[in-house]
């Protein structure tokens, strides 16, 4: 497939790449690492946008210790390229924005074959596999293209956190293209991607974090109230997650007029993408993997607190927690 892509855009004058919304280690690197196949075979140079934020001090270091140039799509001009790539998402999966008029020439992603995604010109989809980085560190064994230190660097983390980093097993392709790379990355770098400094309002959301925790039964719920980004939310969710004996956490704070949720569990079949949709029905908007899930609270003519309230209730019964008992670390 990538030596139709790199035909396909040989007379193309601007490349335009895009991420995911609020992009994650994997649709950087997979970016990252494709601008680099393009300027090696096409001497061409592209740019790569994304839209939201980047969350997470990790991701944040990542982009700094590999140099990974990245812009904003609200500050860019659509028009002005001739060619878009969309990385780890599809047209139409609900994550990517792409401004209204303009559509994708190449989608490149390793989730669920969506229908839409047909009447995109050039796609190379591969739910079986577990990272886009994956995909893209095969085209470059492939074209025998040896990366340099920083994107090596960025796609073996882009492939860690999307497989083994999230308890999600990889395939075997995946751990080939991790061996493969394995020789090229720095260890320096990766250790400082993984072991970001974080600032000490950090600090204090774990306090209260965990001050507000109620265990019930094997799960935690927690109502962080005002948090200054919403990624400390899904963090929080994850930290509680690793206590003994409990099952399933439901982390929840507010931004604003906006509330944001996370719902996390230890087992692979609790299908929680589907249980967040059930939570916030008419509340807001949700969804997710096997084993993680978020979302939003629309707030604007809603009381946070009686919306916290629905949606406790609705999880108590969801997970048939009949208890009373409300215990705090
Ligand atoms: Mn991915």
């Amino acid at each position: 497939m990538i030596e139709k892509i790199l035909e396909d855009i040989r007379p193309k004058r601007k490349v335009l790449i895009l991420t995911h919304n609020n992009p994650d280690p994997d649709t950087i690197a997979a970016a990252h690492g494709l601008r680099m196949i393009l300027s090696k075979v096409l001497k061409k140079r592209c740019t790569i946008a994304y839209y939201g934020i980047v969350g997470r001090a990790e991701n944040r270091e990542l982009i700094r210790m590999c140099k990974i140039d990245m812009h904003l799509s609200t500050k860019l001009n659509f028009a002005r390229y001739d060619y878009l790539i969309i990385v780890d998402t599809q047209p139409k999966a609900g994550n990517v924005y792409i401004p209204e008029g303009f559509n994708a020439d190449v989608a490149i992603d390793h989730h669920n074959f969506r229908h839409y995604t047909s009447s995109v010109k050039l796609h190379d989809i591969r739910p079986g596999t577990g990272s886009t980085s994956t995909i893209i560190t095969e085209y470059m064994k492939r074209l025998n293209i040896i990366p340099d230190v920083d994107t090596a660097t960025a796609l073996y983390y882009g492939i860690k956190t999307d497989t083994v980093g999230s308890g999600r097993s990889g395939s075997h392709e995946d751990m080939e293209m991790m061996s493969y790379i394995f020789p090229y990355i720095s260890h320096k770098k990766l250790t400082r991607i993984e072991n970001p400094e974080v600032p000490r309002y950090y600090f204090k959301n774990l306090k209260k974090a965990i001050e507000c925790s109620e265990i019930i039964e094997d799960l935690i719920f927690c109502d962080l109230g005002e948090v200054r980004n919403a990624d400390l939310i899904a963090e929080t969710s994850d930290f509680l997650l690793r206590m003994r004996d409990i099952k399933w956490t439901f982390v929840v704070g507010r931004i604003e007029n906006a509330g944001f949720f996370s719902l996390r569990s230890k087992s692979i079949r609790a299908k929680v993408g589907r249980m967040a949709m059930y939570l916030v029905k008419g509340l807001g908007s949700g969804g997710g993997h096997m084993k993680s899930a978020g979302g939003q609270l629309n707030l604007t003519d809603k009381n946070y607190q009686e919306t916290i309230a629905v949606i406790k209730d609705r999880l108590l019964k969801r997970l048939d927690i009949n208890t009373v008992e409300i215990k705090k670390i």
